[in-house]
């Protein structure tokens, strides 16, 4: 335990970093008076956090003493599902997996076992690839995780290559703000205060979102485009910046393939063509193409629901053109905000072990692990065992109706390990308990600024929580794997987590860390960065693919980031290498009449704080924003109970009648658990399994529902 005050009466605080899936990956300093943590709260130091916390983890200290807690191994009692356990001790658990899992291997073999896992914390050491070793040696199947920004990675790095592009801190030198499918104030709250700055000085902040949400709320404009149809924008946009000339010919020139054709391309896509599909009006569209392409430094942050939709991937292939076209790139502050955490050097390798995986050994998305599990995909050999760790696929995952049918089989024998009895625990045959961010070691990149965090433990593990990292070096003992990963110490694998010869890296060590709790890595600083100025992509070309040579030849692929293991096996499919309008599958014409989408809530953390009391009284329960005249017309008022539903399965929601949202759109926010609503459904009951156009992107925008009255 590293302190950085000492206080008498033992209180010393700790350094720590918030564990969750969020871009903002906070500083946190933790006090902790006789081994007990009393409170947490974000470091003031930081220069991006700034001392905040958010609704979600500010009383973590609550979470870790919960007494929900998981604290002990349990074994269940009762019928799967119904919640009832009795304690057993780890070495008993331990044998039974390993019993299990072999008589899997004898009987179906190794493909017959299946990890299931996200991000549920995001360290380097305990999140996405901690399992990775140990199932790729056992030969399980390989389960591809694309729940978030797949798609988009696709399309960027297809684009622009694994470029950090843009330095979140840099916004407040931009003049035009262009926020895509991202509710910030809720999502990504850290960076808020920088795009307020930016406004101040003079900035005009563009939202772009069916919702008029917080974010929007305090935008110069708000654009309530129709959800899945924001290719159809972008393509507009680039056919008004080439037609009128606002182009930087110099910019395309140097820096870009492929213009002549993106130009012949997009002159069929007019804004009276984008109107119909986004329903904004046409010169609302040539509006904010001129104000973008004029307007010095103009950026782009798109967030994760632009990728939602059949067309996701084509989607962000457009917008990623936008910035080349008008030499955005030129300037600070001008560029395409997508994920900075390309400029991190972690040592992914590290932690995967690919060459450990059996060549050829079967794929199966989690999107499908209702139908995998039901025995809908056809698998052979079916799945006999699961393990799930880091995620909460009743609540995450789409075709709830089949996840819950899958895990109810007798017949499959499931561990999970997490914090709490989450709705999937409820299901397990053992149920592990995990150790939370307080009680562990752990090194944190970040998806939404340019800092390295290192997190260390303030307190003891409570019971006999267990990090992750320890679950798996206990199963790869049992099961004899005598690999050196398998025995690596925490403390080994914070010294591979980077490349720390990366220049990126150049004055960052774990020793300094462990002073400072976090450091920025090596790069110029926000009012000097930009990387692209005179064009240096790390692209095949060196420049900005508006036609694709990674789509030309190879086709549709997934990021080694979100497939463990192997990455031998692409989706496949050959892509056409110049942007294209791909409209969403459901719509009013095609089934049910409101267009539903699920983003973020504002106080749980995907489905994580989904059952703290606190979170619970801030989100209260599952609810859904219908248009005033959507309501009008089926008889619902404010405050009212409805039945949300399509083929896929239905939810009961409390209707909320707002024209914050737009008419034809239906709103009903992800994370709450099943165990705690009307009918133990929540929205992604009725969501869809289907890939969008690229990275095996999900389509959580991409659903029709009918509403009715209860
Ligand atoms: N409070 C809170 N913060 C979080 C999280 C959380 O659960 N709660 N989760 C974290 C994670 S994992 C992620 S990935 C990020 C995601 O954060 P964001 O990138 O903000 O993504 P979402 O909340 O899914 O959706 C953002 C917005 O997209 C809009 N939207 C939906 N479909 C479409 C569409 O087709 N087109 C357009 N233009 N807009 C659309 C929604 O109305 C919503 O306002 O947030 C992180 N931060
Ligand atoms: N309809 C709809 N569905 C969505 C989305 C949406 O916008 N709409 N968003 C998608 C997105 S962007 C994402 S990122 C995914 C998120 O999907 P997940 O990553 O599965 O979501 P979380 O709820 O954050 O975390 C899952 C579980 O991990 C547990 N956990 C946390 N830390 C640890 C640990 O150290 N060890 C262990 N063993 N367990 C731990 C938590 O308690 C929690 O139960 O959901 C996706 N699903
Ligand atoms: S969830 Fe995000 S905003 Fe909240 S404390 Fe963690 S990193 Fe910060
Ligand atoms: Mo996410």
């Amino acid at each position: 335990m590293t302190a950085t005050e000492s206080h008498p009466e033992s209180t010393v605080t700790v350094r720590a970093a918030c564990p969750h899936d969020c871009p903002d990956t906070c500083a946190m300093l933790v006090t902790v008076t006789d081994g007990q943590a009393t409170t947490v709260r974000g470091d003031p130091e930081h220069p991006f956090t700034r001392g905040g916390l958010c609704v979600k983890v500010n009383n973590y200290v609550d979470k870790v003493y919960s007494s929900d807690r998981v604290l002990y191994p349990l074994r269940r009692t009762g019928p799967k599902g119904s919640g009832h356990f009795e304690q057993v001790s780890w070495d008993e658990a331990l044998d039974e997996i390993a019993d299990r899992f072999r008589s899997s291997i004898a009987e179906h073999g190794p493909e017959s076992i299946m990890p299931v896992s996200y991000l549920g914390t995001e360290g380097i050491l305990n999140g996405l690839n901690v399992g990775d070793p140990f199932f790729n040696k056992l030969g399980a199947t390989i389960a591809e995780r694309t729940y978030c920004d797949s798609g988009a990675c696709t399309a960027y790095t297809m684009t622009l290559g694994a470029t950090a592009g843009f330095d979140p801190e840099s916004v407040v030198h931009s003049r035009y703000i262009v926020i895509w499918a991202c509710n910030m104030v809720s999502t990504n709250l850290h960076m808020w205060p920088f795009v307020a700055e930016a406004q101040r000085r003079g900035a005009k902040v563009v939202v772009i979102d069916p919702v008029r949400h917080g974010t929007a709320k305090h935008a110069d404009w708000h654009i309530p485009l129709r959800p899945g149809t924001d290719g159809a924008l972008a393509l507009a946009m680039m056919h008004v910046i080439i037609g009128e000339g606002l182009t930087d010919e110099e910019y395309v020139r140097e820096h870009t393939v492929g213009y002549d054709e993106l130009a012949e391309r997009v002159s069929q896509y007019n804004p009276e063509w984008a109107a119909e599909q986004t329903g904004i009006p046409a010169d609302d569209i040539r509006t904010l193409a001129r104000e973008y392409a004029t307007t010095d430094p103009a950026m782009i942050r798109i967030g994760v629901a632009v990728e939602r939709h059949a067309g996701g991937g084509q989607t962000v292939r457009s917008i990623a053109c936008l910035p080349a076209l008008v030499g955005a790139w030129r300037h600070v502050g001008g560029g395409l905000l997508q994920l900075p955490l390309w400029a991190f050097p972690v040592n992914w390798g590290a932690f995967m072990h690919p060459e450990l995986a059996t060549p050829g050994t079967r794929v199966v998305n989690q999107f499908h692990l209702g139908r995998a599990l039901t025995g809908e995909l056809g698998l052979d050999p079916p799945i006999s065992a699961l393990m799930v760790y880091n995620s909460n696929p009743m609540v995450v995952c789409p075709e709830q109706d089949k996840v819950a049918a899958g895990l109810a089989r007798e017949d499959l024998f499931t561990v999970v390990s997490d914090h709490f009895l989450t709705d999937t625990a409820r299901y397990a045959d053992l149920v592990l308990p995990a150790t939370t961010q307080l009680e562990q070691h752990d090194i944190m990149f970040s998806w939404g600024h340019f800092y390295v965090t290192l997190n260390t433990p303030a307190v003891e593990p409570l019971g006999e929580a267990i990090p992750n990292t320890e679950l798996f070096r206990r199963l790869a003992a049992r099961m004899g794997f005598t690999e050196e990963c398998f025995t690596r110490t925490d403390e080994d694998m914070i010294a591979e987590a980077f490349d720390w010869s990366d220049p990126a890296m150049a004055g960052i060590t774990v020793e300094s860390l462990r002073e400072t709790g976090w450091a920025r890595l090596n790069l110029p600083s926000a009012d000097e960065y930009a990387p692209h100025a005179e064009g240096n992509f790390p692209t095949p070309s060196g420049k900005v693919e508006l036609r694709s040579s990674a789509a030309a030849e190879g086709g549709n692929f997934v990021v080694p980031l979100f497939r463990q293991g192997s990455n031998e096996h692409q989706p496949g499919g050959v892509v056409d290498p110049l942007p294209h309008y791909v409209p969403p599958r459901e719509t009013a014409d095609t089934g049910y009449r409101l267009n539903l989408i699920s983003p973020k809530s504002h106080a749980f953390l995907n489905s994580s704080a989904g059952d703290q009391s606190k979170q619970r009284r801030v989100e209260g329960e599952q609810g859904i924003t219908l248009h005033p005249a959507d309501a009008d017309e089926r008889g619902i008022t404010d405050g009212q109970y409805v039945r949300v539903f399509n083929d896929r399965g239905q939810f009961v929601a409390l209707a909320r009648v707002s024209d914050e949202i737009a008419p034809g759109v239906a709103m009903a926010p992800m994370g709450h658990w099943p165990k705690n609503a009307k009918d133990q459904s929540t929205v992604n009951a009725v969501n869809p399994f289907a890939f969008a156009d690229l990275g095996n992107a999900p389509t959580f925008s991409d659903t029709t529902v009918e509403v009715e009255r209860m």
